[in-house]
C-alpha cells in the first residue's frame, strides 16, 4: 500500500470522531493509523486467513476473511438456506429431515498430527443432538449424523482428536438414558445420566459413525478439548452442577467448592469395545466406568468452568471456572502419576477423582469470569474474561499475566489463528463478543453482535477493528488461506451422477402412470426442456445437471408458487421432488444471476386440472371492474 493510501484511511477515520459523528464509546484506541493498515485489503489484494464462525441458533457458518474482517460466505448446516438451495433437493432435505434448525457452537477443522489438514469442517448441534461435516474443498454440508443416541444437549462437541479419528460429543443437560426413559426430576441425582462420546470419523472419506460413549454421573458436561502430543490419546471435558442440582441451578449448582473436568483415556474407550466391555443402548455401544475401569478419572476444578483448553505442546490442560477468578492448569505428566499412584481424594458413582493439589501445575490470576484459551506462537496464552470484559494474556511456564486488553463487552469465546493446534500461528486473535451496546448503529432493541479484531504480534495486545459478526458467536477458527484447496468447478468426469445428463438431446420428460421424471440441463441461458405438462397429483421428480464448466456460472430453479428453490453449481446435478397439487401454469425461472439474457432463462411447468376443466386461477371483479378477488383455487 502506498503512503498516500495509508494517510488516506487514517485520516477518513479520524475525520469521522472530529466531525463530531454520533460517537462511541471509545474504550481502548491505539493509533488509529496503524490499526487501519493493518486491517486494510485493498481492492484485488487478498486476506491471509479464512475464519469460520458458529452461527449459534441459525444453524449456519459464516466465513469471513482476516484481517478485513469481510463476511464472505454463509454454509448452512442444520437450517435451509434457499441462497444457495439448501434443503430443498432431495439430498439435502433427507439430510435435515425433520428438523428445521439447530444450535450450532464449535466448528472443528480436521486434523492430522494436531494441525489443521483442511479436509472437513464438524460442527455440532446443541439443541438436537447431532454433528455435521462440512467439505471444506467446496464449503458444503455433506453429512449430518444424529440425533445421536442416549446424548441430551450436545454441547461439548465437535472439537477432533489430532489425527481426526474422533470427534467429541457430549451431554449438557442429563437426562434418563436412553432418551426415550422416563424417571421423575426428582431421581435426578441417580436416575439420570451424562454421556460423554467419540464420534467416529473414517480417515479417508471423513464420514461419520457411532463410536464409544461412556456413562457419567448426572452433571452438565460443558466443553471439551482433546489430549495433543504427550497427551495424544485423551480427552477433557468441563462439567458443572457437581451438587447434581435440579431447579434454580443459578444458587442450587453454586453450593460446592469445586466441579470437575472429566478425563477419558480414549485409547483404553476404544480398546473396551473392542473386548465387548460394553452395552448397546438404543444401537450405540456405551462404556459403564464402574464395570470398566481405567478408562475415564474426574480432575476437580474451580466452580463452574468453561473452556478446556490443552496447551500446544499438549503437557498442559487449562480449565477456567467461570465463578473464579484464576484459571487452573493441569499437567498431563502428574495426571499420568497421580492415576499410577491412585492419589484419589473420592470418587464420584465409582469413578475416581484425582487429589487436586497432585495434578494443579499452577492457578493463574487471569481475572473475572475467565471463560476460553488460545494460544500464538511465542508460548503466550489469551484467556478470555466474560465477568470483566478483558481479554488476558498470560505466559506458559512462568504463569505470569503479562497484558490485558478490554473488549466490548461480556466476551465468550476468542479465536487466536490456528490457536488450538500444536502449531499456532500468531498475529491476529478476536474476541467474539456476547453483548455489544453501542458498537454500531442501531437497528432497535437487538444490538448486533461486535466482534473485536486485536494485533497480537507485539508485546502489547492492540485493539485493531470492531467487525460485525452474525448471531450466535460461540466458537470460531481461523486457518492459513493457502491450507484450504477449494475447487472451482465440479469436473464432469467426476459426476458420477446416474441422472446426469450433458447434451440437449438428451433432455427429456417421461411418465410412468402419474409419476413424471424430468432430466434438465440448465446452460446459459436456457432450461432443456423449457416446457413440462403434467396433472394434477402427478408426483414430479426433476433431475437438473448445469452442464457448465466455468467457475461462478450457478443457475437457480425456483419454481413460481411452489416454495422450490435449487440452486446448480457448474458441473452439478441435484434433483427436486414435488407433487404437483396446484392445478394451473407455473414459470420456473433461473434465480441466480447468470448472464445478459438471465431474465430470459425460464420455462412453464403446466399442471392439468384434474377433471380436465374449468379456470385454474381466476380472478374476481366487480361490476365496476375493480379486482375483489386475487385467486381462487380450481374444485379438486
Ligand atoms: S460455548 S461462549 Cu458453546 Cu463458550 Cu458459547
Ligand atoms: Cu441461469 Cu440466471
Amino acid at each position: 500500500m502506498t503512503a498516500a493510501v495509508v494517510l488516506l484511511v487514517a485520516a477518513a477515520l479520524m475525520g469521522t470522531s472530529c466531525r463530531g459523528r454520533r460517537k462511541r464509546a471509545v474504550i481502548q484506541r491505539g493509533d488509529v493509523g496503524e490499526a487501519a493498515v493493518s486491517t486494510y485489503v485493498a481492492p484485488g489484494d487478498m486476506d491471509e486467513f479464512y475464519l469460520f464462525s458458529s452461527g449459534g441458533h441459525s444453524g449456519n457458518i459464516y466465513v469471513a476473511g482476516v484481517p478485513s474482517m469481510r463476511h464472505i460466505a454463509t454454509i448452512p448446516v442444520f437450517t435451509p438456506y434457499p441462497g444457495t438451495g439448501y434443503g430443498y433437493d432431495k439430498e439435502t432435505k433427507e439430510m435435515l429431515g425433520r428438523y428445521t434448525w439447530g444450535d450450532v457452537h464449535h466448528p472443528s477443522i480436521s486434523q492430522t498430527n494436531g494441525d489443521y489438514d483442511g479436509r472437513w469442517m464438524f460442527v455440532n448441534d446443541n439443541a438436537n443432538n447431532r454433528v455435521a461435516r462440512i467439505d471444506l474443498r467446496d464449503f458444503k454440508t455433506k453429512q449430518i449424523l444424529g440425533p445421536l443416541p442416549n446424548v441430551s444437549g450436545n454441547h461439548g462437541s465437535s472439537f477432533v482428536t489430532p489425527n481426526t479419528e474422533y470427534i467429541l460429543s457430549a451431554s449438557r443437560f442429563s437426562a434418563p438414558v436412553p432418551r426415550s426413559a422416563y424417571a421423575p426430576i426428582e431421581q435426578y441425582a441417580t436416575a439420570y445420566k451424562g454421556i460423554v462420546a467419540g464420534v467416529k470419523v473414517d480417515p479417508q472419506t471423513g464420514r461419520m459413525s457411532m463410536g464409544w460413549e461412556i456413562v457419567m454421573p448426572p452433571f452438565n458436561y460443558d466443553l471439551g478439548s482433546a489430549g495433543k502430543g504427550p497427551s495424544n490419546g485423551w480427552a477433557f471435558w468441563t462439567s458443572y452442577n457437581a451438587e447434581r442440582a435440579t431447579g434454580k441451578l443459578e444458587v442450587t449448582s453454586t453450593q460446592k467448592d469445586r466441579d470437575y473436568v472429566a478425563a477419558v483415556n480414549w485409547k483404553a474407550a476404544e480398546k473396551a469395545i473392542a473386548d465387548g466391555k460394553y452395552k448397546t443402548i438404543d444401537g450405540a455401544k456405551v462404556i459403564d466406568p464402574k464395570a470398566t475401569p481405567g478408562v475415564v478419572w474426574l480432575m476437580p476444578c474451580a466452580k463452574s468452568p468453561h473452556g478446556a483448553d490443552v496447551t500446544p505442546d499438549g503437557k498442559y490442560i487449562v480449565c477456567s471456572g467461570k465463578l473464579q477468578s484464576i484459571t487452573t492448569v493441569y499437567s498431563f505428566d502428574k495426571i499420568q502419576n497421580a492415576i499410577q499412584k491412585q492419589d484419589y481424594s473420592g470418587d464420584e458413582d465409582g469413578i475416581p477423582v484425582i487429589r487436586y493439589d497432585a495434578i494443579k501445575e499452577a492457578e493463574v490470576n487471569v481475572g473475572l469470569g475467565p471463560l476460553h484459551t488460545q494460544y500464538d506462537d511465542q508460548g503466550y496464552a489469551y484467556t478470555s474474561l466474560f465477568v470483566e470484559s478483558a481479554v488476558a494474556k498470560w505466559k506458559l511456564g512462568t504463569w505470569e499475566v503479562v497484558d490485558k486488553i478490554p473488549v466490548s463487552y461480556n466476551i465468550g469465546h476468542l479465536c487466536a489463528a490456528e490457536g488450538d493446534t500444536m502449531h499456532p500461528k500468531g498475529k491476529y486473535l478476536i474476541a467474539l463478543n456476547k453483548l455489544s451496546h453501542g458498537r454500531h448503529i442501531s437497528v432497535g432493541p437487538s444490538q448486533p453482535e461486535a466482534s473485536q479484531l486485536i494485533g497480537i504480534s507485539g508485546e502489547k495486545m492492540k485493539l485493531l477493528y470492531d467487525a460485525f459478526t452474525e448471531p450466535e458467536p460461540h466458537y470460531a477458527q481461523m486457518i492459513k488461506v493457502e491450507t484450504l484447496k477449494p475447487i472451482e468447478v465440479y469436473p464432469k468426469e467426476a459426476n458420477k451422477n446416474p441422472n446426469a445428463i450433458w447434451d440437449i438431446k438428451d433432455a427429456k420428460v417421461d411418465r410412468n402412470g402419474s409419476n413424471v421424471t424430468v432430466k434438465m440441463i440448465a446452460v446459459r441461458s436456457n432450461f432443456e426442456p423449457n416446457r413440462i405438462e403434467v396433472n394434477q397429483g402427478d408426483h414430479v421428480t426433476v433431475h437438473l445437471t448445469n452442464i457448465e464448466q466455468t467457475t461462478d456460472e450457478l443457475h437457480g430453479w425456483g419454481l413460481v408458487d411452489y416454495d422450490i428453490n435449487i440452486v446448480v453449481d457448474p458441473g452439478e446435478t441435484k434433483t427436486v421432488e414435488f407433487v404437483a397439487d396446484k392445478p394451473g401454469v407455473y414459470a420456473y425461472y433461473c434465480t441466480n444471476f447468470c448472464s445478459a439474457l438471465h431474465q430470459e432463462m425460464q420455462g412453464y411447468l403446466l399442471v392439468k386440472p384434474r377433471g380436465g376443466g374449468g379456470p385454474a386461477a381466476a380472478v374476481k371483479r366487480d361490476t365496476k371492474g375493480n379486482l375483489t378477488a386475487l385467486r381462487q383455487e380450481a374444485p379438486r
